[in-house]
């Protein structure tokens, strides 16, 4: 019997490769993170589409390994000592991953504060401000008439996104010359947000000319473009 038997998720999403680390994911800004990540480390690794239109999400298998319900969530069948680790949330698993596979954060300890510092500033700023200029701008919110709320989120977006640029000023990715999982957490939201949400406009997005530079050089690297697409939508 696989190690990976006792957990309630594979009875609706069955690993065909038990020995690989399994992700339940779907390809959104903190989906992709994970599917980037274990592309940029060439870990083997299983997707499974967690469809948001089943309402995958909320069923009893999938809250068994996440009980907040959102994706990503990994079960990594040899995580410390051998033994099956599952995770949820982006960020902890981004920390997992890169630890595991010993590359994508600093070894040296300064060097990895600061790197858990700018995925912690993704984590609580750039990621839940950005999504809710999502969801006044592109879903529902949209067509609420009163738009001081809009307004607030897209005064707080362009507030981060000065910050990052002071911070790219002069540096090829986040922490200098060093790409790292700061960057795997950051740019899919900041291509999301000018890209899927179409709010470049009211963000003024050529404002951050470093932003814009190295989500290009961001989108450009392969294992980026591969991460994009994974889990498929089916
Ligand atoms: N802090 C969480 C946020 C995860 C999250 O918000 N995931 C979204 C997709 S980007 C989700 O699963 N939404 C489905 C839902 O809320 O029903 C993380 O970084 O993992």
């Amino acid at each position: 019997m696989s190690s990976l038997a006792g957990y309630p998720i594979t009875k609706k999403w069955p690993p065909r490769h038990p020995d690989r680390i399994q992700l339940y994911s779907l390809p959104t800004p903190n989906g992709v993170k994970v599917s980037i990540a274990l592309e940029e480390l060439a870990l083997a690794y299983e997707p499974h589409l967690v469809s948001f239109e089943e309402n995958d999400q909320r069923s009893p298998e999938f809250l068994s390994l996440n009980p907040n319900g959102k994706i990503p969530a990994i079960i990594d069948p040899d995580g410390p000592g051998g033994r099956p680790l599952a995770l949820f949330e982006s960020g902890a698993i981004l920390v997992y991953l890169a630890d595991k596979a010993g590359r994508l954060v600093p070894r040296d300890p300064a060097g990895r504060y600061e790197a858990l510092q700018w995925l912690m500033f993704q984590m609580g700023g750039i990621g839940p401000m950005f999504g809710q200029v999502g969801f006044f701008v592109k879903f529902a919110g949209k067509d609420f008439e009163d738009k001081r709320p809009r307004d607030r989120y897209v005064a707080e977006a362009k507030r981060l996104l000065g910050v990052l640029e002071g911070r790219l000023a002069g540096r090829a990715w986040i922490l200098g010359d060093e790409y790292s999982i700061a960057d795997i957490a950051t740019f899919p939201w900041v291509r999301n947000l000018v890209g899927f949400y179409g709010a470049g406009d009211l963000v003024e997005f050529p404002k951050y000319a470093n932003v814009k530079r190295v989500l290009d050089a961001f989108v450009k690297r392969p294992a980026v473009e591969r991460g994009l697409d994974i889990p498929k939508r089916g």
